[in-house]
């Protein structure tokens, strides 16, 4: 599965023409917010309407709404799908949403080709997720380091040991993220976050992605002292944000 989003991303690439840059945006950082959460663990809510593995979410999506709603329920940061083919996601539900809140907003993409970075922050993204699963460390230490300096920060994602210790033996992130979700399989389970935990350096900001669904999971994460925890699905389908941030 994961490379044919990479397939249909890559043709994508070749005609990607960029968009208006969007005007007054303040950049927010993303690791600030996660480390200075008024909770326990750091909360990213992201806006997804649908997922490959999952189907559709929310039939009428309005990014600006929901935003604003998982900012009021008290969430940190708020990620946004932008992918169209696979996640229906658009870059106006992310500048939708950006211009909605004050809290950091993460561009949820498959980047594999430098100039992404670059619309990225023509949208008003203060932070892209950055997959190790989609390219090499030494691309991933290059892409890196041109969101850094555009401004912007990134979200190291890790699915496993071998990816995990090619990135560290490449350059420390600043903020990784532990997917527990297998991209080629879609299989969730948060003993990958469990696993993982002790091979990242402690001074580094570390987010468990995916299939974090009950308040008991949340404890889970709290106990392996985790920065933060990105949640999707759960908060999609709760019945408000409200009910689903108030673990
Ligand atoms: C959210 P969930 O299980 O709470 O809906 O997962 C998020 O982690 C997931 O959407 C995600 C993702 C990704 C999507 C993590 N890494 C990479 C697309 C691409």
């Amino acid at each position: 599965m994961l490379n044919q989003i990479l397939e249909t991303k890559k043709t994508e690439c070749k005609t990607l023409v960029m968009p208006e840059e969007t005007k007054n945006i303040s950049r927010k950082s993303l690791k600030e917010a996660l480390i200075h959460s008024n909770r326990p663990l750091g909360i990213i809510a992201e806006i997804k309407k649908a997922s490959p593995s999952k189907g559709l979410f929310k039939e009428n999506l309005e990014p600006d709404e929901v935003a604003r709603d998982y900012a009021q329920a008290g969430a940190d940061a708020i990620s946004v799908l932008t992918d169209q083919v696979y996640f229906q996601g658009s870059n106006t539900n992310l500048i939708k949403a950006k211009q909605a809140v004050d809290i950091p907003v993460l561009r949820k993409d498959f980047i594999i080709d430098k100039r992404q970075i670059e619309e990225s922050r023509l949208i008003g993204a203060d932070a892209i997720l950055l997959i190790a699963s989609a390219l090499s460390a030494k691309k991933l230490h290059e892409f890196y380091l041109e969101a850094y300096n555009l401004g912007l920060e990134a979200l190291v994602e890790v699915h496993d040991a071998n990816e995990l210790s090619s990135v560290l033996n490449e350059f420390k992130p600043e903020i990784i993220g532990i997917n527990n979700r297998n991209l080629k399989t879609f299989e969730t389970t948060l003993e990958t976050t469990a696993q993982l935990l002790p091979m990242i350096p402690k001074e580094l900001v570390i987010v468990s992605e995916s299939g974090v669904k009950t308040a008991e999971d949340i404890d889970l994460l709290i106990s392996h002292q985790v920065t933060g925890a990105l949640v999707g699905e759960a908060l999609m389908t709760a019945p408000t944000p409200k009910e689903g941030l108030a673990h």
